[in-house]
């Protein structure tokens, strides 16, 4: 069965002003499509077709660039857009809050730790808050590569992912990274980070 690419859980303007309706529509209409399609593409009539995402993405040392990118590519964005939300925002309570304040000092602090380490990725890719043997780590990966992937420099189970592509934020925010990765706090939605901290955690 071909993969798809998921309905985007809210409307593209539900994010304005911190992500613009334009840029979300080109992102997940034309981007995200785009990793799907070429993933599709890529796996049919081989031995990968049938294979689930997390099979292909964990297996990413051992397969096509063009699998693994695109494979990437559409696990990355399907997890995005579902720890976005317009009632995102605040802090992080609970268990995942306390785990954040003991790991990083402060809430504010692990922003800044998490900010940096979006900010110094080189060209594009993804920065992480990570579960790695059962403790919370950042992380960052290039291109569409993901923390699941046989091949990450740093291996763990992502909670909280942010695009650092400029087709995430070069509309709105142009060369100004660190102003996108400032704005995107107002739309992180901690309950279904919590939820993927809870999985992770079990
Ligand atoms: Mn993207």
């Amino acid at each position: 069965m071909a993969f798809t690419l998921p309905a985007l859980p809210y409307a593209y303007n539900a994010l304005e002003p911190h992500i613009d309706e334009l840029t979300m529509q080109i992102h997940h209409g034309k981007h995200h499509q785009a990793y799907v399609d070429n993933l599709n593409k890529a796996i049919a009539g081989t031995p990968n077709e049938g294979k689930s995402l997390e099979e292909l993405v964990k297996a990413a040392g051992s397969i096509s660039p063009a699998v693994r990118n695109n494979g990437g590519g559409h696990w990355n964005h399907s997890f995005f857009w579902e720890i976005l939300g317009p009632k995102g925002g605040g802090a992080p309570s609970g268990k995942l809050g306390d785990a954040i304040k003991s790991t990083f000092g402060s809430f504010e602090a692990f922003q800044e730790k998490f900010a940096a380490g979006g900010a110094g990725r080189f060209g594009s890719g993804w920065v992480w808050l990570i579960v790695k043997d059962g403790k919370l780590e950042i992380s960052s990966t290039p291109n569409q590569d993901n923390p699941l992937m046989d091949v990450a420099e740093v291996k763990g189970t992502p909670i909280l992912g942010v695009d650092v592509w400029e087709h995430a934020y070069y509309l709105k925010y142009q060369n100004k990274r660190p102003d996108y990765l400032k704005a995107i706090w107002n739309v992180i939605d901690w309950s279904k980070v919590a939820k993927h901290f809870d999985a992770a955690s079990k």
